[in-house]
């Protein structure tokens, strides 16, 4: 017989889970969030979720995907109620998260998410919508030359893109009077909000200059840093996740025990007391930011691209690799040096804890999934950090092992590694320059170019091509754990 499906009607009958310790239905939304993924739901809505139980029931969220019905159509039915597995060596803890109190899906209603984002009662607007959402060009800037771009700036009743909707929505505040929302980036790029600020502020200079100078002197894009790790949810995950409760979740997600949030404190309308449940309130998050990106995502790109290589389905396989661990320890130790000094940062601490979560054995993290959108995500995670190593004079072997191992992966795609294993939107500009057969050095160099790396690494640029092109080619030559073997002998001093 079939289980009922979790809904408020139902909550009260789960079995073998926490419940929210608040009235779900008395909970009124502050927040709209766009890119409600499974990385949302298992951090910012769980943050929120203790604000509620401690008595703020005016921060609800209201949830909206930029692309996909998936996730309005799995939990609308449940109510946006959802279950929280956390996962470690002693097993699974579940808790039903209530916090996502609606769930819009832009493209079907362009206008009722404006309409939401411009209600008064809207004050913090918070995005998660990945890196390559962010529709940047080679050089960083905002793509005015993107068809969905250019569309949102001749016509914003019916935005497509993250920058539409939020100046569609602060245009519909100014003429109602309501005074702007604070934007709140939570995606992996550097200096997030300032980042989100300028492609923004491009975008209504775009659409009216006059337009972009009311943004720049009234809006709040605090920058912040959010960590925690959320594998894709399998059938799997389904299937045993509503047998315990003994109620029917179509999506729920599943996490480790951690969890970080450091938010800069600029919020123009309020903010839940988020600091009474652990996120950490800061003026300025970059060491933070930089400590984890460099740290624990540049390492987790590399040590998956490699790990792809050398046969390794998940992170914890990966890094259990002796060959694989001794890469991310070397990885750590040219990174470690280009972090903020005098910060309070402790990265032998903080990279002692990353070794443990990403040993974690419960939690199977694929590969596969974090090599998506490389080209999105290595300027941040491991090209700046080899510029500031330059620039000090150290070595960046590992550092740019990775990048080459990230384009064997790519150019892997349909023989070593299933087509379509992962996706980068780069993929068409990176299919061309593989069909050209070209040296490694020559494809290098127009992978730089294409991916705007050259506007990350500045006169860096040729001689990290040339450090990149030789791991290619040991890679080709020798395969990647040789490539591993061979770099290490050249130390990271
Ligand atoms: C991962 C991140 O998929 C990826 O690229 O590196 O999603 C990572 O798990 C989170 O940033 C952890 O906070």
């Amino acid at each position: 017989m079939g289980l009922d499906r979790l809904s408020m009607k139902t909550l009260q009958s789960a079995t073998g889970c926490d419940l929210p310790k608040y009235d779900v239905a008395k909970v009124v939304p502050g927040i709209a969030h766009l890119g409600v993924g499974a990385f949302h739901r298992a951090h910012q809505a769980v943050y929120v979720d203790d604000c509620l139980a401690a008595g703020e029931t005016e921060w609800g969220i209201v949830g909206a995907s930029l692309r996909s019905a998936d996730t309005r159509d799995a939990l609308s039915p449940q109510d946006g109620l959802y279950t929280l597995a956390v996962q470690d060596a002693s097993g699974e803890r579940l808790r039903v998260i209530g916090s996502l109190r609606a769930l819009l899906v832009a493209p079907e209603n362009p206008a009722a998410l404006v309409a939401r984002m411009a209600d008064p009662a809207t004050r913090i607007v918070t995005l998660t919508v990945t890196e390559k959402a962010y529709l940047r060009n080679a050089a960083g800037d905002l793509d005015l030359a993107n068809p969905d771009v250019a569309a949102d700036i001749t016509g914003l009743s019916n935005p497509r893109t993250v920058h539409g909707f939020l100046v569609a929505a602060l245009v519909e505040r100014r003429r109602t009077g309501v005074p702007p929302f604070t934007v709140l980036c939570c995606d992996n790029l550097p200096s997030n909000g300032e980042t989100v600020r300028r492609l923004v502020l491009q975008f209504a200079e775009a659409v009216d200059p006059e337009l972009s100078r009311y943004i720049e002197q009234e809006v709040a894009f605090p920058s912040t840093m959010v960590d925690r790790i959320v594998p894709a949810t399998t059938d799997e995950d389904r299937a045993r996740v509503s047998a315990t409760i003994g109620l029917d979740d179509a999506w729920p997600v599943k996490t480790e025990p951690f969890m970080q949030w450091v938010v800069e404190d600029r919020f123009t309308l309020g903010r839940p007391a988020w600091e009474r449940s652990g996120v950490t309130m800061v003026s300025d998050v970059r060491p933070f930011e930089d400590m984890k990106l460099r740290l624990l995502n540049g390492a987790h790109s590399g040590l998956s691209y490699l790990g792809l290589l050398c046969g390794r389905e998940s992170v914890s396989e990966a890094f259990t690799d002796p060959a694989i661990r001794s890469f991310v320890d070397r990885l750590w130790a040219e990174a470690i040096p280009t972090l903020p000094k005098n910060a309070g940062l402790d990265p032998d601490a903080y990279t002692a804890a990353l070794a443990e979560r990403f040993s974690n054995p419960a939690l199977v993290h694929r590969t596969a999934q974090i090599a998506n959108d490389g080209s999105q995500k290595l300027p941040q995670r491991i090209l700046a950090t080899a510029r500031t190593r330059l620039s000090e004079g150290g070595p960046v072997t590992h550092l740019m092992l990775a990048v080459a191992a990230w384009i064997t992966c790519c150019e892997a795609r349909g023989e070593a590694l299933p087509s379509g294993h992962f996706t980068d939107p780069l993929d068409r500009d990176l299919g061309a320059i593989f069909a050209g057969k070209h040296s490694a050095e020559e494809a290098v160099r127009r992978i730089f170019a294409v991916a705007g790396f050259d506007a990350v690494t500045g006169e860096a640029g040729e001689g990290l091509v040339k450090t990149v092109a030789r791991h290619l080619e040991n890679i080709r030559q020798k395969g990647a754990q040789a490539a591993i073997e061979l770099a290490s002998q050249e130390g990271v001093n």
